[in-house]
């Protein structure tokens, strides 16, 4: 099959999986990865493959690696608009399912460190916590002047917001940061202590970017005047400690692909780009894990009192055992205790 048409088939693909009547929302995929990985780079990506035309609608990194994306910014349905669309028949096709498009949060690179600041920042980002269009040097700020711990009585959360899939890029040439994925794992391994559910249960998927800087050669490394390259068995290498690195958070090589980002250097009609891109998002809006439904302030309380109530009968059977107190008072106990459930339960049907 060609190209072309490869793309038209996977096109038709993804418009199917977004029709499907079981989709509930669209998507919401945060970028992480250190600075210079490649976030804004792949944002401008999904953006050209969609439209047929790149724009460089994210500000990424020229030149020498530099962080250049200060604020948490949102691309509403991959940030795509229909009249972007070149060409008329995708346009037609795309019409219908365009909202439906995965929305992509695109933030500043993390420092390599596992701090409860840095696993605070993370959390506040995957919960759907901070506002797009923040400036995240100033949510720094804050968090050192009200304390660490304290954020989320700053921001009220969004469901809308909510990250349901995590995209790490790691550029196949850079340094892993093992306490940054260290952090994350830690975030995502968070429960709810009274109901043992998972507090963010997102699906990770790993980019390993800059694939074009892999090169066939003896050495493992190269520096040249045009930059670095590795050959293919230092790649492999990079991929199996990445892996390695999300093992707790179950990110199996099925969620890790070799990428390439359309740059300014990187032209998207000569390449495999466009099959990759639209593979991986094929991938993205796939029915994955079931989502299941966060327990409610309600089933939450119903369950607390659950608990409550065994801890206390274990309690008293144990009390009543050593002679320290009667059969009444224990019964008198469970009375006020039954009445204030009552009254609490019924205070707010609602919730
Ligand atoms: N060769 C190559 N260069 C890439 C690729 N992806 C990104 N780059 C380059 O890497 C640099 C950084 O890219 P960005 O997309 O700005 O990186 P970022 O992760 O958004 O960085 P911050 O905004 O600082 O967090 C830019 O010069 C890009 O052109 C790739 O796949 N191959
Ligand atoms: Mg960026």
């Amino acid at each position: 099959m060609s190209s072309e048409n490869e793309n038209k088939a996977l096109i038709n693909e993804i418009i199917e999986l977004l029709n499907n009547p079981d989709f509930e929302s669209p998507e919401v995929i945060l970028l992480l990865g250190s600075s210079g990985a490649g976030k804004s780079s792949l944002v401008n990506t999904l953006y050209g493959v969609l439209t047929g035309r790149y724009y460089a609608i994210a500000k990424q990194g020229s030149g020498e690696t530099q962080s250049v994306t200060l604020d948490l910014l949102r691309y509403e349905n991959c940030g795509v608009k229909l009249h972007r669309i070149t060409d008329k028949n995708k346009r037609q096709k795309m019409s219908a399912v365009l909202s439906k498009l995965p929305h992509i949060l695109d933030c500043a690179g993390l420092g390599d460190e596992n701090t409860p600041e840095m696993r605070e920042i993370i959390e506040l980002l995957v919960g759907g916590y901070i506002r797009p269009g923040t400036c995240m040097d100033a949510v720094v700020q804050e968090q050192t002047r009200r304390g660490t711990g304290n954020m989320k009585e700053m921001f009220k959360p969004q469901p809308a917001w909510k990250v349901s899939k995590i995209v790490f890029l790691q550029g196949c040439i850079d340094v892993i940061p093992g306490n940054m994925i260290q952090g994350l794992n830690e975030v995502l391994m968070m429960y709810d202590p009274v109901t043992l559910v998972r507090k963010y249960p997102c699906q990770v998927f790993v980019l390993v970017t800059k694939y074009d800087l892999v090169k066939e050669s003896d050495v493992h490394s190269v520096s040249t005047s045009e930059g670095k390259f590795i050959n293919n068995e230092k790649f492999e290498q990079k991929k199996q400690e990445i892996a390695k690195a999300f093992c707790s958070v179950g990110s199996t090589k099925y969620n890790m692909l070799p990428w390439i980002n359309l740059t300014d250097d990187v032209e998207f009609t000569e390449s495999t780009i466009p099959t990759k891109a639209l593979k991986f998002l094929k991938k993205i809006v796939e029915p994955g894990t079931p989502k299941m439904p966060a327990p409610t302030f309600r089933e939450k309380l119903e369950d607390f009192v659950y608990q409550m109530y065994h801890e206390i009968r274990r309690e008293s059977l144990h009390q009543i055992h050593q002679h320290n107190v009667s059969f009444v008072q224990i019964v008198g106990f469970f009375m006020v205790v039954f009445l204030g459930i009552i009254w609490l339960l019924r205070r707010d049907p609602e919730i």
